[in-house]
């Protein structure tokens, strides 16, 4: 008996040593990639175990350059796609001494090109949505880590929300609509970053943990192909929303990187983030001075990304035109821009632009300083001999002083003193311009800000210079102070609202005349190309009047503030602008105004606007 449990021991313990040995395919990166590309061969990261001596196969198609890593858990593969092999799923292989295992690599047809990859331009007028706090189109993905009383939780808005509601933005005039990231997000509670000294989740999208992957709390990847084609369907664009910069705390790379160095140190070893920025545009600085800025862990806890090695670089670049060319999608915004080297961001504006031409990108730089936010734009050499290709920026030096000014009633003047400094960007009229975003608190949690104040931002960003970006529920004036409350639920978004926003009846008398105020904005813009392409001139500067022109060739339309709080009477030139005739106001403020000498003379109630067409 004794022997017999001796032999069973042994057969045990080999059966497990062999099944331990033999080798295992996890995840393949990526998962399918499409004929006709300017990226060939594709490289392939092949996760799993026991991958050493493996040779890689995929069904019919050609691979060279196999690396693998030193722990036997990646593989690296190049594969060549003919321009005419056969779209389908092919079997890939990972061959070793000890063993075989399969998986699946797919080769797609191109998407066709019309209406898809479109880019943005000042003609767009951008929703930024939530997806998580917007509207749940699907309760059977609320799973997991979800409670809508937690303001750290999922709280159950998804990719089928917005699809929904496409009526309801196409409505209100939006364009385009940019989604907070998608990428799967960890799924469990994150320890590591307490918020209110309690674990917080990934609701926001800002820690994948798999750059491959839709957030099974938002949708599948067939879901967002739907989101964009129906969008599409209604003439809006969607634009992603990508980190290139850092991981989540939990990505299993984190534990087991692909490379050694493809992380800026390690979770037990690495430089805390320090917010130095003003070093990274610092022509003196020496490259120390600014690598805690660089290659520190964003608040101490997101893991850094080394887009030196060629391998991340590879994976990144790759992995932007993979969710583009697998979806159709339009722009992207991009995260933490400014704690990636230019030098990387040459390589992959390149590699999207090879691929994508009309494609356009905006980078989160977010800072109050012109001079600043403007050297990260492309389009010129740097003193680092770099030119980042970057189009366009989100314009927070504009932000604060819509903030100041319409918000808490400071003079508006500040507004034209910044639009001065416009000459250092390489191209000010692509800039996406905003009054509210998700990273702060809502515009009428200003101290100060009022319903009147909140219609004078939306009819500044709707007629200056740049791409107008709104931001979800602040057509409805929600309030929301600080990070977790400016984040709230769209009213009407979810089961069990006591009231339903998205339709007249769940608005209040504010929130239906702003909705219709900003309707006629967007109207406006459409209507007059002067408001999207024309020239920004600025007519009259004081304290708190503001008047200017955008300006065509053709055309011209005359906008003019009041933000103060009592009634105003301005005479300015407007000779370079128009030869004369009467303008008529398109917000139903001003009298008709009848030009005289080459100037205009407009007087305007307390804190209001007037658009003047001829
Ligand atoms: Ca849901
Ligand atoms: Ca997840
Ligand atoms: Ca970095």
């Amino acid at each position: 008996m004794k022997a017999l449990i001796g032999v069973i021991c042994v057969h045990l313990w080999l059966s497990i040593s062999v099944a331990a040995q033999a080798p295992e395919i996890l995840k393949v990166d990526p998962p399918s990639w499409w004929t006709r590309s300017t990226v060939n061969p594709v490289r392939l990261m092949i996760h799993g175990r026991n991958l050493q001596d493996a040779r890689v196969e995929v069904q019919g198609l050609r691979i060279i350059n196999t690396k693998i890593s030193e722990s036997g858990t990646y593989v690296f593969a190049d594969v060549f796609i003919a321009p005419t092999a056969r779209p389908g799923r092919r079997s890939i292989s990972v061959t070793t001494p000890r063993g075989s295992a399969r998986s699946s690599f797919e080769v797609l047809a191109p998407l066709n090109r019309p209406g898809r990859f479109q880019g943005f331009s000042p003609n767009d007028v951008m929703y930024l949505i939530m997806i998580d706090r917007f509207a749940d189109g699907d309760p059977s993905n609320n799973g997991g880590i979800y409670d809508r009383k937690n303001k750290f939780y999922y709280h159950g808005g998804d990719l089928q929300g917005v699809i929904d509601h496409l009526p309801y933005l196409k409505d209100l005039g939006v364009t385009a609509i940019w989604l907070t990231p998608w990428y799967d997000n960890y799924d469990r509670l994150n320890q590591i970053e307490l918020k209110e000294d309690k674990p917080s989740t990934g609701f926001h999208g800002y820690n994948p943990q798999d750059f491959y992957t839709v957030e099974e709390h938002f949708g599948t990847l067939a879901k967002l192909r739907e989101l964009v084609e129906a969008a599409h369907r209604s003439g809006i664009k969607i634009i992603q929303d990508q980190v290139m910069n850092h991981t989540g705390p939990y990505h299993p790379w984190v534990d087991d990187p692909p490379t050694p160095a493809w992380f800026n140190g390690t979770k037990s070893k690495h430089l805390n983030n320090v917010f130095q920025t003003w070093a990274l545009h610092d022509p003196r600085a020496v490259e120390s001075l600014k690598r805690e800025t660089m290659e520190g862990w964003f608040l101490d806890f997101l893991p850094d990304l080394n887009q030196h090695d060629p391998e991340v670089s590879r994976y990144l670049i790759q992995n932007t035109l993979w969710w583009i060319g697998t979806t159709g999608l339009d722009g992207i915004r991009m995260d933490t821009w400014q704690y990636v080297p230019n030098s990387f961001w040459r390589d992959w504006t390149s590699a999207v632009k090879r691929e994508f031409p009309n494609f356009k990108v905006v980078g989160e730089v977010k800072d109050g300083d012109v001079v600043h936010t403007s050297f990260f734009q492309g389009g010129r050499v740097r003193f680092d001999g770099v030119d980042s290709g970057l189009d366009s920026l989100l314009d927070f030096p504009l932000f604060y002083p819509i903030r100041h000014a319409f918000a808490e009633g400071k003079p508006i003047d500040e507004i034209p003193k910044t639009l001065a400094k416009d000459y250092l960007y390489t191209n000010p009229e692509i800039l996406v311009t905003l009054l509210g975003g998700h990273d702060d608190g809502r515009f009428m949690s200003e101290k100060g800000a009022t319903i009147e104040g909140l219609k004078l931002a939306n009819a500044f960003v709707l007629t200056t210079r740049g791409v107008p970006q709104l931001y979800y529920g602040d057509e409805l004036a929600l309030e929301g102070g600080d990070e977790p409350t400016t984040r709230g639920d769209f009213p009407g978004g979810f089961a069990g609202d006591k009231r339903n926003a998205f339709s007249v009846g769940g608005r209040n008398k504010d929130q239906q005349e702003l909705i219709e105020f900003i309707r006629k904005l967007t109207k406006l813009r459409r209507d007059y190309e002067p408001l999207r392409t024309g020239a920004l001139v600025n007519l009259y500067v004081s304290e708190q009047q503001y008047a200017y022109a955008r300006k065509t060739p053709r055309n011209a339309v005359v906008v003019v503030f009041n933000n103060d709080n009592n009634a105003a009477t301005i005479e300015f030139d407007v000779s370079r602008v128009t030869a004369g005739g009467v303008w008529q106001d398109q917000l139903g403020v001003s009298r008709p105004v009848q030009i005289v000498d080459g100037k205009m003379q407009v007087s305007l109630p307390k804190r209001s606007a007037a658009i003047f067409v001829r």
